[in-house]
């Protein structure tokens, strides 16, 4: 078939949570496949970030993974028939369940792959006998999750991006980075709020592109707080007295709708604010303005990120912000709330469709025996009632409790903390499977690695940060012999649990109509019912379409009250001392994507930055003596990596910054695994470092002598 027989594909962006439609047309060799803008696609009509444009570049890249590969007795991988993997797979799953019981297995479910395949494998793990099972969201918004369920009743965004756009007067973005992280929300929503008048407040030791696209240091409207990594609960709390001193509190709301205020009140009743701003180290006068722009604000709106999240005390910097938000009622109204913008394309769906640990399909405990029972009647097998280890508990446990890995599209060498250790515990397991597309620096430990067909060559559906659930369909497969994710899990079910254990399915409609029975909130939803539109939940029945902001009326908690509670600055579990005298800290580009698996190889993405880089001040440069692009080690109490120097007062003094994207120096080598006890996310975003400018050794050595 020529090109211009063939029509466009209507699909779904695979990089970011967004959630963007865009088209893609096939070409003469399958492979062959060209970006199209979608123009009326629901979320961007048609706009696209760099990332959405280059997504096809990757489909037909040369390292993609397309047979299976065992490894043999020498340690080598062979190329080998889908035959001989899953026999292998089935061996060693059903060895290591009788040898050590099925909670020495852990399963990952990937955000990155569809609502069906993710149903599929956190099913798989529980007839297997084990809640071992978890995805990427507990190293990404874990804490935000759980604060939002138990002070609101959701852990998900309280109101929607066009509701942002449309009704904010403020936005406090805290933590996070949306022109780059989430390019298409900021600028087809947030943008036309600011061009019509809202403020920005941004909390945040860097300045980005955020910062850029509202030129936020060049008015007095909009203010940059550069916040020390790590100290956000007391720049809170200054915020917080500000308001309760000058009667800023909305009375009405905190009498109906909410409760704990004198637990906020008691907690901040000696907090001294001057002392907290020497903590934050951000003008004290600079915070108290920010609290009158956000308190006399008509609608103000929190966004919440990584910056908040991925700290030990994730849990309670987020409760802060939900306290904020509470007692100044900006609360259960459009344009208002506390916004986790969500960060993979399927964060959201791979949590709704169960791939967590304590919970079942639709946030169902797994501990609760009626929501139990319930999915037990449909899927006939008992599931474990205890819930189980996390994905950082699982990869902790590896080598001693945990003897296997089932991996499906996440790379934990590169994207869990202290990463030098990560791949030395994968070493000592007995058995690990990895489905992927690409050789990533995981999959070089396992035993069997399993080629997956990519985004653009096979349908399901994604779950986008509004809770809209969006179609993908196929364009063409594109290499003979890789398989869809939904097909090997089917495969590898069907053949350890026999033939009619409720794993035998040949489509993604097939299993979205069981997910459908098992999950509340999708139950009103069918592939027809979806459309090119796509269905926010919750939709319990056909014809419902969820709410666009939640909590009008009441919150979702038990009382139908938000909870207020006051918290307390717990520093970082590692704080800067003589020897590792600077916080380092990591964030994103928006070129570049997680891992780095996919935009690494994406030429256009790849283009801007190919390598990893620090950010310095030019103080802490001067005291060094580091200039702008030299190669300098950073180094932490557990590995050091060696990246270009760019001298830049976008960064706080006192503060490195670098990012997780490159594997040559991966930053995961540096960070600290000490996790928020209650959501169990890792510390990304501080830890104790020192820096050394490079010293060669031959030729380059010889040409500073001679100067
Ligand atoms: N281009 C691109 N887009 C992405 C991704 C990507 O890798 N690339 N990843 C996706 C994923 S999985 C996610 S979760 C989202 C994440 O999106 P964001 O939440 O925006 O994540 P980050 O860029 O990691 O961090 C946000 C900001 O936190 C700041 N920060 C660091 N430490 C602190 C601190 O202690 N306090 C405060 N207040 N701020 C701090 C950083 O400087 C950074 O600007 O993005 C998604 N979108
Ligand atoms: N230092 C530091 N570390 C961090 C963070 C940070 O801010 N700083 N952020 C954390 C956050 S928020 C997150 S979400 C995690 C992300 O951590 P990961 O989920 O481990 O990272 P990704 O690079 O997104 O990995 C996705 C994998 O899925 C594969 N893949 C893509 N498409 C498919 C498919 O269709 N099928 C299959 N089977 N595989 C596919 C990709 O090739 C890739 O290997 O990283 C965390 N790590
Ligand atoms: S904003 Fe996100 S979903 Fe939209 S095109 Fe960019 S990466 Fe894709
Ligand atoms: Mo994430």
């Amino acid at each position: 078939m020529s090109n211009d027989q063939q029509n466009p594909i209507k699909t779904i962006c695979p990089y970011c949570g967004v959630g963007c439609g865009i088209q893609v047309r096939p070409g003469e060799e399958p492979g062959d496949m060209r970006f199209m803008p979608w123009g009326d696609a629901p979320v961007n009509e048609g706009r696209i970030c760099i990332k959405g444009g280059a997504a096809t570049e990757v489909v037909d890249h040369e390292d993609r993974l397309t047979e299976p590969l065992i490894r043999d007795d020498d340690g080598e991988f062979r190329e080998a028939t889908w035959e001989d993997a899953f026999e292998r797979i089935v061996d060693e799953l059903e060895r290591i369940r009788e040898e050590h019981g099925p909670d020495a297995m852990g399963f990952y479910g990937s955000s990155k792959v569809m609502n069906e395949e993710n149903y599929l494998l956190q099913k798989l793990a529980r007839r297997y006998g084990t809640n071992n099972v978890d995805n990427c969201t507990r190293m990404c918004h874990a804490s935000t999750v759980w604060a939002l369920r138990r002070s609101l009743g959701a852990g998900a965004m309280t109101n929607s991006m066009r509701d942002l756009g449309d009704e904010a007067d403020l936005f406090w973005i805290h933590g996070a980075n949306p022109a780059e992280q989430h390019p298409i929300a900021n600028s087809q929503y947030f943008r036309q709020a600011v061009l019509d008048g809202a403020t920005v407040i941004q909390v945040d030791p860097h300045a980005n592109k955020t910062t850029e696209s509202f030129e936020i240091e060049d008015t007095d409207r909009h203010m940059h707080l550069q916040v020390e990594p790590g100290t956000d609960i007391p720049l809170l709390n200054i915020v917080l007295k500000t308001v309760l001193e000058n009667d800023w509190v909305d009375e009405e709301f905190v009498d109906e709708r909410t409760r704990g205020v004198e637990d906020l009140e008691a907690t901040l009743e000696d907090f001294d604010k001057e002392e907290a701003a020497a903590t934050c180290k951000v003008p004290l006068e600079d915070i108290e303005t920010a609290a009158e722009k956000y308190a006399t604000a008509g609608n103000a709106a929190i966004f919440t990120g990584m910056g908040m999240s991925q700290h030990t005390c994730g849990v309670d910097n987020v409760q802060n912000e939900i306290n904020l938000a509470l007692i100044t009622g900006n609360l259960g109204r459009p344009g208002t709330g506390v916004n986790p913008l969500r960060g993979q394309n399927n964060v959201q769906g791979t949590c709704d469709v169960g791939a967590m640990p304590n919970v079942l399909p639709g946030y169902q405990n797994v501990d609760d025996d009626d929501a139990r029972e319930s999915v037990e009647a449909v899927w006939g097998f008992e599931i474990p009632p205890e819930p189980g280890l996390t994905n950082v508990e699982i990869s902790m446990a590896a080598g001693d409790s945990i003897h296997g890995l089932y991996i499906m599209g996440e790379n934990p060498v590169m994207s869990e903390p202290d990463a030098n250790e990560v791949a030395e515990r994968l070493e000592r397991l007995e058995f690990m499977v990895v489905q992927d597309i690409f050789m990533t620096e995981t999959a070089k430990f396992a035993d069997v690695i399993l080629p997956a067909t990519s985004w653009a060559e096979r349908g399901g559906t994604v779950t986008n940060t509004d809770r809209r659930v969006q179609r993908m369909r196929p364009v063409e497969k594109v290499h003979d012999d890789t398989r869809h994710d939904l097909d090997i899990l089917a495969e590898v079910g069907t053949r350890l649990f026999g033939d009619d254990a409720g794993f035998d399915f040949s489509d993604p409609e097939a299993v979205f109509e069981e997910l459908r029975q098992v999950c509340p909130s999708y139950h009103g939803m069918t592939y027809d019912l979806l459309g090119e539109e796509g269905i926010h939940w919750p939709c319990y029945e056909p014809g419902d379409e969820g709410d666009p902001y939640l909590y009008e009326e009441e919150f979702t908690t038990e009382d139908g009250l938000g909870y207020i509670e006051g918290v307390r600055h717990q520093p970082p579990a590692e704080v800067p001392d003589e020897e590792y005298p600077l916080v380092l800290t990591t964030a994103r580009l928006i070129e570049h994507y997680n891992t780095g698996t996919m935009s690494r190889r994406s030429p256009t993405l790849n283009r801007q930055h190919p390598e990893n880089f620090v950010d310095i001040h030019p103080a802490d440069a001067d005291r060094y003596g580091i200039e702008d692009d030299d190669e300098v080690t950073i180094r932490s109490r557990r590995g050091e990596i060696t990246l270009t120097a760019q001298v830049t007062d976008d960064i706080k003094e006192g503060v490195v910054w670098t990012t997780p994207h490159f594997a040559a120096a991966s930053a995961n080598r540096l960070t600290n695994e000490a996790l928020d006890e209650r959501a169990k996310i890792p510390e990304y975003k501080a830890a104790a470092a020192e820096i050394d400018v490079r010293i060669e050794p031959t030729d380059a050595g010889a040409e500073a002598d001679d100067d």
